[in-house]
This record gives structure tokens, C-alpha cells and sequence, in this order.
């Protein structure tokens, strides 16, 4: 069945529109990328979210009122819903025939469409546990009160201790199988350091370009689309260094969205050990986008996480065909400390002067390794 979607997004009265709009695009971008479609886009505006369902009454109301034409059956709020909020949303909006997801959900549901290798899956998996676990409280809830109301001890809380027990039991069988391929990884890696293999790794927010510039760069042909999350897995390929007339290693991976849980963050750490573990990265930023300056905090945000913010790094202003009116002298200035390079992949310019500043700064990195 296509997914009709009501997007509803609750911000802070201080937001801009500009910036409203842009949270919506991206939603529904990301509920095209699923294979649904957005039939009804909300924004309240609200210092802080109701406590009980997130989105206040009165505009629950006015959204379920409005949706009998639109006939919608998805209610996709743009934020994490805590576990409550998250029932008490479901209970009112199940009456309707709409199920409710949050932003996390729908992330989810796209990485499960787009996840090839096993290794991806059960990352995926083990991501969907840590984000659906807490909700089985409410789950329980609702079965202790089949089970003969609030604070009955019965089938309920015996199903709670059941469920929660089967999940703790999945969550270590998945991280068992994914030690075997964190192993494997790692053993690549070594083999790779016994060469003297430099490695660079692409890092930046989804659709920044990052599997674009893999294949500029390299003889890879990895899958590229104007798609969030089109890449999942990890490709490695080599790229050559002109001047010294060496090889280094250059992988892709997933790209980064704003508002991930740590936790989702972690579950990924697998694929994402080869941005650990790289040398040098490249942080690509799509410039094409109005909002890319927040959109690089966010990726440096997700990189302080991973414990890599003081690797060397390059950021790569990629898409300079899209954006007219760049400022290019400015922004040098401004990320001065980070080796700024402008390029469009699509147009294949600035990759020469991209690749001279990796070669560069690989030297440079080496040379301080050695003292
Ligand atoms: N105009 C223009 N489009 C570009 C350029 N580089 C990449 N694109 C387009 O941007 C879209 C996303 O490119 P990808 O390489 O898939 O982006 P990504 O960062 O790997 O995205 P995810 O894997 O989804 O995180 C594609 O439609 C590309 O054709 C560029 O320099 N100029
Ligand atoms: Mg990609």
C-alpha cells in the first residue's frame, strides 16, 4: 500500500521560515526516498512540545479533522517522540486508521530498504532495538490494563518481562555476529597498515556528494542518487597521489542527518570504524544547500561523538555548478583551519587542486608521526 503522509513538525517560535521550510523538504525528502508520498505538511510553533502527544491538542485536532479528504495514513512527526508521547499519539491516531512514526522510525525504515549486506542488516536491527525498546513500556501499560488495570500485577507484566527479555537476548546475539565482522574489518585495516597504506575517509551529510566524488576520484562506481541515504555499506577504493606516485585508500560510507540518536550512532559503529581508523578525512558540503553551514555542525557534532574531531581533515565545498553568489574568499577565511577546497564533481573541477591538498596533508601527517 503507497504511504500517504502528514509531515508535522514542532519548532521553536524563534525559528526562521526559511529554516522551517528547509526541516519540512527534508522530511519529505526522506519520505520520498521511503517511496511515500507527503499529502499535508504541518509546522506548530511551540516553546516547548506537549508532554503527552508532542503536537499540541488542539492542532492534533485540526490535523485529523482536515485529513478525512486527504485520506492520509501515516502521521510522520519530524522529532524523537519519547516513548509516551509516542502511545498516547497512536491511541488517538489508530481511531483515525493513521499509525505514527517519528523521525528515527522513518530513518529506520529507509536504512531497512536499502541495507544489501548482512552486516548492514543487522546494524539496522540492532539500531531498531535501542530505538524501540523504551516504547515497550507503554506497550506494557496498555497490556496490564487488558490484564485488569493500572498496577494489577498480571499477564501484562509478565508479556512486559517476556519481551523484554527476548530483546536483551537479540541485542547480544547481534552484537556477538557483528564482533565477526568488526574482526574481519579490522584484520583489513592491519593488512592495509603493514603496506604503509594512507587512508582517507569521506565523511559529510547525506546526499553532500560524498559516492559522487569516490567514483571522480577513483575507478570505483559506486551507486550515486539525489536520494538521502542512497549509501549504506562501505566502499573502498584507491586513489591515486600524482606527486609522489603512491596509493592511498579512499572510502565511502553513510552520510550523517541532523537529530540521530548516539545510540543509532553506535549501532552503526561497524561501517563506521573506517572514519576511526582513516588518516585524513574528507568532509564534503553540499553548497548548493541553503542551509549547509548548520548542516557542517551537525556532521562535526556527529564526528565529536566518534571521538574523531581532532583528525586531519579537508573540507571539500562540493556543488560550486549550484551555488551562484558563493562567497569562496570569505568562507577560505572563515574554515581556514581546515584546508578549504571548491569543487564540483558533477563538472569534474577543483579535484586536481583537491587531490594535491590530500597528498599534502598526508605528508604532513606523516612527517609529524615520525617525530
Ligand atoms: N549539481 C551537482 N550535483 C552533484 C554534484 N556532486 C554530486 N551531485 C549530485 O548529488 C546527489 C547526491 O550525490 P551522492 O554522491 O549520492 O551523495 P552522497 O553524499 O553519497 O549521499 P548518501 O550516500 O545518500 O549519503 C546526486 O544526485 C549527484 O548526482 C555536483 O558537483 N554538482
Ligand atoms: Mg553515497
Amino acid at each position: 500500500m503507497l504511504q500517504k503522509a502528514i509531515l508535522a513538525d514542532v519548532i521553536s517560535p524563534d525559528t526562521s521560515k526559511e529554516e522551517a521550510l528547509q526541516r519540512l523538504d527534508e522530511l519529505e525528502n526522506l519520505v520520498k526516498t521511503f517511496g511515500g508520498i507527503a499529502v499535508v505538511k504541518v509546522i506548530q510553533k511551540k516553546n516547548i512540545p506537549d508532554y503527552k502527544t508532542y503536537i499540541g491538542s488542539g492542532k492534533l485536532q485540526e490535523i485529523l479533522d482536515e485529513n478525512k479528504s486527504n485520506k492520509a495514513n501515516l502521521l510522520i512527526v519530524n522529532n524523537l517522540l519519547k516513548p509516551m508521547q509516542n502511545y498516547n499519539l497512536n491511541e488517538i491516531c489508530k481511531k483515525h486508521g493513521i499509525e505514527v512514526w517519528d523521525r528515527v522510525d522513518l530513518i529506520l525504515k529507509i536504512f531497512d530498504k536499502h541495507a544489501k549486506s548482512v552486516e548492514a542488516k543487522l546494524q539496522i536491527e540492532l539500531a531498531a532495538i535501542k530505538h524501540m525498546g523504551p516504547r515497550i513500556y507503554g506497550m506494557g501499560l496498555e497490556l496490564t490494563r487488558q490484564a485488569g488495570g493500572i498496577g494489577t500485577r498480571g499477564i501484562g507484566e509478565t508479556n512486559l518481562q517476556i519481551m523484554k527479555r527476548h530483546l536483551k537476548r537479540r541485542e547480544q546475539k547481534i552484537k556477538e555476529k557483528l564482533k565477526h565482522y568488526d574482526q574481519i574489518q579490522a584484520s583489513h585495516r592491519k593488512q592495509r597498515r603493514s603496506k604503509d597504506l594512507k587512508t582517507v575517509s569521506l565523511v559529510g551529510y547525506t546526499n553532500a556528494g560524498k559516492s559522487t566524488l569516490l567514483n571522480a576520484l577513483t575507478k570505483k562506481g559506486v551507486y550515486v542518487a539525489d536520494k538521502l541515504f542512497a549509501t549504506l555499506e562501505t566502499t573502498v577504493g584507491q586513489l591515486y597521489l600524482p606527486s609522489s606516485g603512491r596509493i592511498a585508500l579512499l572510502s565511502d560510507t553513510i552520510g550523517f542527518i541532523q537529530d540521530l540518536p548516539p545510540d543509532l550512532i553506535n549501532a552503526f559503529k561497524s561501517t563506521l570504524s573506517e572514519i576511526i581508523d582513516a588518516d585524513l578525512l574528507l568532509h564534503v558540503i553540499d553548497t548548493g544547500d541553503p542551509l549547509y553551514e548548520s548542516k557542517i555542525l551537525v556532521v562535526e557534532d556527529i564526528l565529536f561523538g566518534l571521538e574523531v574531531s581532532d583528525k586531519p581533515k579537508i573540507y571539500v565545498f562540493n556543488k560550486i555548478d549550484l551555488a551562484c553568489g558563493l562567497d569562496v574568499k570569505n568562507i577560505s577565511n572563515h574554515f581556514s583551519d581546515f584546508s578549504p577546497v571548491f569543487v564540483s564533481c558533477q563538472e569534474k573541477k577543483g579535484l586536481e587542486e583537491l587531490i594535491n591538498k590530500v597528498e599534502e596533508k598526508l605528508a604532513v601527517h606523516t612527517v609529524h608521526q615520525v617525530l
